[in-house]
């Protein structure tokens, strides 16, 4: 049985009468007071890039004080706001490189997955006969950091697309170049008195997304997978429930696993079960929200406490002794609202820094100290629980995750039929989809956002995808989305039309697959680039699209910009502040089309945009006569 969005509210409201009673804030507080949102800044139509300004465009004012119009307005903020999501996602994953670059037989972080490394080596045309494989882990790291700056050239990791969307790239001025370049000139290209042109602001934007998940991203996932193991399917649980009021409660959240698998492995050890004993706790629980979550979840089994609007939950419960935090997606507010409990709110980044928190600064050469150091500490303030405050949601479901690419092929080998004997590719899938026993993929991405009924998207869309035969892939807080409900369980596959329904049991997989954390949305490109490769199709041709109803952040944009370049039509449940023009609207809905062969649809009411999804994806298996 499901677990319904109102079990999830009704166990929402219980906790706010505990905030309520200490004193505290809450979210859906603080949406109340910022209702109405400013119409200029909603649809995108207010500059203020420069000192004189702000401008504000209406039909009295149509243009700003330097002549730019409402288009070029718009355009540069959207460019802006693309920036800021690649920047953050290829951030995190110049954090992955550098901690590549520590990583030591004897260190803190070990390679786990070698042969990974090796694969890649091989692929960038770097030699591993004979080496030692840390000599290579610093070599490899060092490398894939140069592609953040060098000077010429394309990224590598473009050569994994298809040869056809490779040549779209070039014809189309949008291969993306260094990493950090595009995020450069984004922000050159929105300075004042630069682009104000729509057409040349969206395409830019193409391609610093595309430096994200081409790029930056993809080095997050890769060497995130070499340093902490590539993803196989591993059984969890999800919602609240997984805290427990017998033990210590430590939350891990954001997004680096370089912290959060640090955490996980000192909890583990018996010298921290046995100090968190001595403290009266019956043992120590890890558990995760947002991105962090999925990492260790799809590596470890940690159960995930929730997603982005579930964090302050976590804390509500009063059974948290201490949430740790590293970058992104972190709400300011979880700093005063810690101090109405005993909970230790923990920043390790000097990139996330907050008031409120402790900051215990984390580097790859201090890592397991201070890890150590953090769950001590947690351990200590357990005996600072007000046990009148405790309450911990019963609910949880069960969860297998961890489906990489890798783990896909693997497990799609027991789908294999008589008339396809080949085994570790992506065809056992792609003939699935050919026979129409699955119709097609949905990639299920995104956030929470309190304009959207949290989880609601989510859930009643996924459950009518697979309901139609679609396949769902998941990540990021979707994924989380998925987990709570009960849509990872494998029992799921009860809520499927019959031919996913065979394939789940056959594959023995949920109908919803976990593939991760936002930046593993490259997982979801190397996907899409395997199964256009062994099918002859162009990716723009494939059934498959993707998805964010609920989205919220910059990353997220970022995200949909470089799916959309990689002719994957994509789907939002909000809108990316462009409806103040008319312009900007039709370039992104129509117009790139002609760029990339795919474009975005905003669609609010989530009927219709599940619709839109499907009749999408019967029109693309029409197309090619399947
Ligand atoms: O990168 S889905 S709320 S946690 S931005 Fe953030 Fe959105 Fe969650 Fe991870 Ni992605
Ligand atoms: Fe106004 Fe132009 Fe300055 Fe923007 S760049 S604030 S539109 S004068």
């Amino acid at each position: 049985k499901l677990t319904s969005v109102d079990e999830f509210e009704a166990a929402t409201a219980r906790l706010l009468e505990t905030g309520a009673k200490v004193g505290a804030d809450s979210w859906q507080m603080r949406v109340k007071n910022q209702s109405p949102h400013c119409k200029f800044g909603e649809t995108g139509v207010c500059c203020r890039i420069c000192a004189m300004g702000p401008c504000r465009i209406t039909p009295k004012a149509p243009k700003g004080i330097c002549g730019c119009d409402v288009h070029g307005i718009v355009g540069r903020n959207y460019l802006k706001f693309t920036a800021g999501g690649a920047a953050t996602h290829s951030d995190h994953g110049r954090e992955i490189c550098h901690t590549l670059y520590l990583s030591a037989e004897d260190g803190n972080y070990k390679v786990k997955d070698p042969e990974k490394l090796k694969r890649i080596a091989k692929e960038w045309g770097v030699e591993t006969e004979g080496k030692d494989i840390y000599d290579l882990a610093h070599e490899m790291a060092e490398l894939a950091l140069l592609e953040y700056g060098k000077p010429f050239g394309n990224q590598r990791w473009l050569k994994r697309a298809p040869q056809t969307t490779q040549d779209i790239w070039e014809r189309e001025g949008i291969a993306p170049r260094a990493i950090d370049r595009e995020v450069s000139t984004s922000l050159h290209m929105s300075h004042m008195g630069c682009s104000s042109k729509p057409e040349a602001l969206i395409r830019q934007s193409l391609r610093a997304g595309l430096a994200d998940g081409w790029g930056g991203s993809m080095c997050g996932t890769e060497f995130s997978d070499v340093l902490f193991g590539t993803p196989k399917p591993v059984d969890t649980e999800a919602n609240l429930g997984v805290m427990n009021a017998e033990n210590v409660n430590i939350i891990v959240h954001g997004h680096d696993p370089s912290l959060s698998e640090m955490i996980c492995e000192y909890a583990d050890d018996p010298e921290m079960i046995a100090y968190a004993k001595s403290f009266g706790a019956k043992g120590i629980t890890v558990s995760g929200v947002c991105c962090t979550s999925n990492e260790v979840a799809m590596r470890r089994g940690i159960p995930m406490a929730g997603n982005f609007l579930q964090q302050e939950n976590v804390v509500l419960t009063g059974a948290c002794e201490a949430i740790v935090v590293d970058v992104q997606c972190i709400f300011p507010a979880l700093g005063p609202l810690s101090k109405c409990f005993h909970t230790k709110f923990i920043t390790t980044s000097p990139i996330a820094q907050m008031p409120d928190s402790e900051f215990i600064e984390f580097h790859a050469e201090n890592a397991g100290e201070n890890a150590k150091s953090i769950v001590k500490l947690a351990c200590e303030n357990f005996v600072n629980r007000n046990k009148d405050l405790v309450y911990i949601p019963d609910m949880k479901q069960k969860a297998t995750v961890g489906y990489s690419v890798e783990a896909i092929v693997k497990v799609l080998d027991g789908v294999t039929n008589s008339q396809v004997d080949e085994t570790g590719t992506t065809k056992p899938l792609l003939e699935c989809i050919t026979s129409g026993v699955i119709r097609g993929a949905v990639a299920m991405v995104g956030c929470n956002n309190p304009k959207i009924r949290p989880d609601h998207a989510h859930i009643e869309l996924m459950k009518k995808l697979i309901a139609n035969d679609i396949v769902v892939i998941a990540s990021g807080c979707a994924a989380q989305a998925a987990a709570k409900a009960g849509l990872m369980d494998k029992q799921a596959k009860d809520l499927c039309g019959a031919g996913l329904k065979r394939v789940c049991e056959l594959a023995d997989i949920p109908p919803v697959l976990h593939m991760g954390s936002c930046v593993d949305i490259s997982r979801m490109m190397i996907l899409a680039a395997t199964l256009a490769k062994d099918s002859g199709l162009k990716i723009s041709q494939l059934p498959v699209v993707g998805c964010a109803p609920e989205w919220m952040s910059e990353k997220a944009v970022s995200i949909g910009n470089y799916v959309v370049a990689t002719g994957i039509d994509t789907f939002l449940g909000v809108d990316p502040y462009v409806s103040g023009s008319s312009e900007v609207a039709d370039l992104l809905t129509n117009g790139v089309r002609e760029w990339v062969e795919a474009a975005y649809t905003v669609e609010k009411d989530i009927d219709k945009l599940v619709d839109s999804m499907i009749d999408r994806i019967e029109e693309k298996r029409a197309a090619i006569g399947i």
